[in-house]
This record gives structure tokens, C-alpha cells and sequence, in this order.
């Protein structure tokens, strides 16, 4: 059998750790992919996404998944514990732990984890981290400790460790993020999971999540765009609104949809009376997808630095308002990127 993973993979390190605590590294041959360059044809016979981790009992015969994978190999004949479990009942307790360690645990931290320069995120999934920790706290009075399952680590630390390990690495740039308060169970857990030898001798070094740590960090490039835009006012704002409104023309909307017709320019250029700003109508079907709107337009001010002035009509059409006012009125080129990618990404709900 081989295991196609990365090192950097977090999801393949699951699978590495539990081949570890069940005693089958040699049973099972590890290859190494590079996630940067084209996918094996050996992997993508089996699983054409060609991620990892993917296991391959014979050319074109495997699956993927860690968590599934991670329950197969307690189907493997071998002298190490079960990962989910001696009997059935073990076996279900640990699935629903796994659930919640998913939405409890790792929602949180892979939140930290994967912000990616997402001022709003990052802080939303930071301030869910000490109930986080409270659940670790929790779980271990249950199973008595030191690890989620007991004596011995099992299905649920293996899902979380990979996670919990890159977090603390994560630290080393970004110290401000909390841990669990010293002398708590879950610090002791956090400690042991980490100093345990399938974890450690599986988890990445900082070094090797240097680049990984510096791609998640950064905003994607549409927002990039809106940060590096300069702030000084343009001489030509009706040329810039029309090429605006020329470049949405070409956008197909999902769900939310410019007002007017369909050749009516979605943005409008205004002459106010302290100077011109341009302005745009988005229809929301339900309140929910208002929801997600408003989320993506706060998350894409804070990112950038840079607002809009905005109105909501009952739930469904949200008006948005763009200018420069400082030092004085105006249009400038962060405006007109910010518009552009606003609508680029309203128009994908
Ligand atoms: N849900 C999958 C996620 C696997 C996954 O996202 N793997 C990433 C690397 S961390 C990957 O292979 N990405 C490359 C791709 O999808 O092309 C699992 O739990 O195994």
C-alpha cells in the first residue's frame, strides 16, 4: 500500500500520525507529492482532485479522505490500539467527538490558521479560541487525560494535532495569539499532543511552513490590489466608471443582481456637493444572503483600510456609496478597486 502526502499537509499528517500510533509504517509506503506541481498520474488515477492524502492499494485502486482513511486503518491487522475504539459503542462516542472537536476545535483554529490577512476572520476566530480551549478542558475530565481519548492518543487527537501544531508555529510570527492558560488540562494536553513522538516526528518544522505561513497571511491578489491602490484623486473619473461598468458588464451574477436593467451601468457617478462619488445598487434575494453581503463588504473595509458608506432597504437592496474624502473629495484609484472587486465578489454569492 502507499500513501501519496505532503509533509506541509496538515489532512495527510492525520493520516501519518495514525499509521504511527497503530504501528504501520512499514506496512505502508509514504510518497511524497509536490502540492505546487501537476498531481502524479498514480494519484489522480485514484483521485483526479489529485490531493493528498490518497491511499493506493494498487495502481488505480484507493481512496482519499483523511478521516475515512484514518477508520480504515483500524480495519488493518496490527498490535497497536484502535484509533476509534475497542467496541462499537467506543466507536461512536468517538465519531460524534470528532464532529465536535471539528466545529468546536478546529473551526477556530483552522479560522486562525487559514485568515489569510482577513482582519474580520482573524478576529472572529481568535475570540472563539478560550471556549475552544474550554472544550479541550472538558473532554479530558471526561476521558481523564492526558489526551482526548485517554492514556493514549486516538482518532480525535490525530484529526486535531496537525492543526493545533501548525497553529503554535504560527505563533512564532504572530505571538499575539492566545494559548491555553498555563496549568490547565488543555495546556497539558496541547504540550503532550505536541512532544508525543507520532506527532512530532510527523509535524513540520518552522522552516518548512515559512512560505506556506507567509501565502495564508496575505490577501488574496483582488484585495492586494485595493491596498496597493493609491489614494490620490483621479482626473478622469468618468473614464474610470465607465471601464468599471464595462468590466462588471462582463461578470455573470448568481444571486445577487445589479439593479436596473441589464444595460443599465451598475455604477453611477455622482457630483455631490462637497465633490463626485460613485454609487451602485445590489438586489439580495433573502435576508440571508444579505447576511454573507454585509459579512464580505465589513470584512473587505477592515482588510483594506478602506469604506464605503452604505444603506440597507429592508433586506434587500444594499446601497453602496464610494469616494475619497481625505485630504479632500474626490475619486481615486482605491475607489474604483475597491468597486471593482466589491462587485466581483457580490455578484459570486
Ligand atoms: N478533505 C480532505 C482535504 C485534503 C486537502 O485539502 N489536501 C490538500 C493539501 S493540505 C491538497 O491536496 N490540495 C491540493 C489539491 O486539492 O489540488 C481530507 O480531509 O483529506
Amino acid at each position: 500500500m502507499k500513501l501519496y502526502t505532503s509533509e506541509l499537509c496538515p489532512f495527510a499528517q492525520r493520516v501519518r500520525i495514525g499509521l504511527r500510533l497503530r504501528g504501520l509504517e512499514g506496512v505502508v509506503e509514504e510518497v511524497e507529492v509536490d502540492l505546487d506541481a501537476t498531481p502524479p498520474a498514480e494519484l489522480t488515477a485514484i483521485n483526479p482532485q489529485g490531493s493528498v492524502p490518497t491511499l493506493a492499494f494498487a495502481p488505480g485502486d484507493g481512496f482519499n479522505e483523511s478521516l475515512v482513511l484514518l477508520e480504515f486503518l483500524d480495519s488493518l491487522p496490527c498490535a497497536g490500539p484502535k484509533l476509534f475504539g475497542a467496541t462499537p459503542r467506543d466507536v461512536g462516542k468517538t465519531k460524534v467527538l470528532l464532529e465536535n472537536a471539528s466545529t468546536r476545535l478546529l473551526g477556530p483554529v483552522m479560522g486562525v490558521n487559514y485568515s489569510r490577512g482577513n482582519a474580520v476572520a482573524l478576529r472572529k476566530a481568535t475570540a472563539q479560541l478560550p471556549q475552544a480551549f474550554e472544550w479541550i478542558s472538558a473532554v479530558l475530565a471526561t476521558s481523564g487525560g492526558p489526551f482526548l481519548a485517554g492514556a493514549t492518543p486516538g482518532a480525535v487527537d490525530a484529526s486535531v494535532a496537525p492543526f493545533l501544531a501548525r497553529y503554535v508555529l504560527l505563533r512564532e510570527v504572530q505571538p499575539d495569539l492566545p494559548m491555553p492558560r498555563g496549568g490547565t488540562p488543555a495546556a497539558h494536553f496541547l504540550a503532550q499532543l505536541l512532544q508525543h513522538p507520532a506527532v512530532a516526528s510527523t509535524s513540520p518544522t518552522f522552516a518548512q511552513m515559512a512560505p506556506a505561513f507567509a501565502r495564508f497571511a496575505q490577501p488574496e491578489e483582488a484585495v492586494r490590489s485595493i491596498q496597493r491602490a493609491s489614494r490620490a484623486l483621479v482626473s478622469n473619473p468618468e473614464e474610470q466608471c465607465a471601464a468599471l461598468n464595462q468590466h462588471v458588464a462582463t461578470l455573470s451574477p448568481r444571486t445577487v443582481r445589479p439593479e436596473g436593467a441589464a444595460n443599465t451601468p451598475l455604477w453611477t457617478l455622482i457630483q455631490g456637493e462637497k465633490g463626485p462619488h460613485i454609487h451602485a445598487r445590489f438586489r439580495l434575494p433573502t435576508y440571508n444572503e444579505m447576511l454573507q453581503a454585509l459579512e464580505l463588504l465589513t470584512a473587505l473595509q477592515e482588510t483594506t483600510d478602506h469604506h464605503t458608506a452604505f444603506v440597507l432597504e429592508g433586506y434587500h437592496a444594499l446601497d453602496i456609496t464610494l469616494c475619497t474624502h481625505e485630504p479632500v473629495w474626490g475619486l481615486s484609484d482605491k475607489d474604483f478597486s475597491m468597486a471593482q472587486t466589491l462587485t466581483e465578489k457580490l455578484l459570486r454569492i
